[in-house]
């Protein structure tokens, strides 16, 4: 593949409804599009996950802005590239800032799996028809608003729920959900809202059969995680601690964890996403995909990953309905039975609608060899 430019969009979407995490509340979703041609005039799209503000990470819009445009594109413009791959490589010298390098890789994924003919899914390795989809829902104003919310996801039949926690919105609203869905695949995730001084709240939890609580202690830890581990019987997630397949060789070894939530911005792009995935088949840790509120081209890539055989629990990828007005895809992505079925057609397998695009674009800039 010969990259002849590569366009960088700043495009910003309105929520249908907030949504509150421990860290803060989204109301309208800023995000980069990167759009990359090749010399045959085949188009990849890749979207970069990180928000406008330093929240989740240290990354933010801006500065995968400056990533992007003055060192990662350059770099994919350089020279010819064989495999998707080869960008870790190429990018190794560049510390971190791992959103950024993903959401151009993800463009070179697409574009391949153009070029080579077949769906993404099946180019990254995956096999599956279909994909098993959760909901993930904020922090509310009220329980009673909570309740009313699950009530409506639970009845468009997503595979299961997981609610935003943080302290003093934690064990009594699960009481209370529990009290109203016994049998409810449910679990919790507290981006990292909580320390080991918080550990009699965190054991709490342990009574109302969790799938699994995700990241309840600091971003990048895996220490006290394993300490937590130990003392609780509900299953760790980890998030945010994990940006790459070392990190979670670390994390299982220490037993900081026995679950792992896969985001492929957050690890660097698909390329690593699939070696994640590989060791944690051999260490018998399951795995799903996690959200990060994407637009669909972000949407269609979490997607194809979760085809790989490993995904064995629901992910947080739903519906675009559940999130946008309307997507900047063609078809949306759709929910059926809590099923989201993977396109057949060759790179991420939906159409950018160009128009929607343009209307919700806010800045353009474009890069060529
Ligand atoms: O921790 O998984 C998270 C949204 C924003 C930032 C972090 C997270 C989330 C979600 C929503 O849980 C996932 C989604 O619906 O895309
Ligand atoms: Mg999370």
């Amino acid at each position: 593949m010969k990259i002849e430019r590569v366009t960088l969009r700043h495009v910003q979407m309105e929520l249908k409804a907030p949504f509150t995490t421990s860290f803060g509340t989204f109301r309208t979703k800023d995000f980069l599009l990167i759009e990359a041609v090749d010399s045959a005039g085949v188009v990849g799209w890749g979207e970069s996950v990180a928000f406008h503000s330093p929240w989740y990470n240290e990354e933010t819009l801006k500065t995968n802005w400056h990533m992007l445009e003055d060192f990662l594109i350059p770099l994919v413009l350089s020279k010819p590239i064989e495999h998707p791959d080869e960008l870790g490589q190429r990018f190794a010298f560049i510390r971190k800032n791992k959103m950024a390098k993903s959401a151009i890789e993800g463009a070179i994924w697409d574009l391949y799996a153009k070029k080579i003919g077949v769906p993404l899914s099946k180019a990254l390795g995956g096999q599956k028809k279909t994909v098993e989809v959760g909901v993930s829902i904020g922090i509310q104003q009220t329980t009673s608003d909570l309740l009313k919310i699950i009530e409506n996801f639970v009845s468009q039949e997503y595979r299961r729920i997981k609610v935003k926690i943080k302290p003093g919105w934690d064990v009594d609203v699960i009481r209370e959900i529990r009290r109203h869905f016994p049998s409810l695949p449910l679990m919790a995730d507290a981006n990292s809202a909580y320390s080991l001084e918080d550990i009699d709240t965190l054991k709490a939890l342990d009574e109302f059969d969790l799938m699994m609580i995700e990241q309840p202690l600091s971003p990048d830890d895996i220490v006290d995680h394993a300490k937590l581990q130990a003392l609780l019987k509900t299953p760790i997630c980890l998030d945010e601690s994990i940006h790459s397949l070392d990190d979670a060789r670390k994390a299982i070894e220490l037993g900081s964890c026995k679950i792992i939530n896969i985001k492929i911005g957050r690890v660097g792009g698909l390329s690593e996403s699939i070696k994640i995935h590989d060791f944690c088949k051999m260490k018998n840790i399951p795995i799903w995909c996690g959200g990060m509120l994407e637009s669909g081209v972000g949407r269609a890539h979490n997607i194809a990953i979760t085809t790989l055989d490993n995904f064995l629990m629901p992910g947080d990828t739903a519906a675009s309905s559940r999130y946008w007005h309307r997507d900047i895809i063609q078809p949306e992505v759709t929910v059926q039975n809590g099923l989201i079925t993977v396109p057949d057609h060759p790179g991420i397998g939906y159409e950018v609608d160009r128009r929607q695009l343009e209307a919700y674009s806010t800045k353009s800039s474009t890069l060529r060899m």
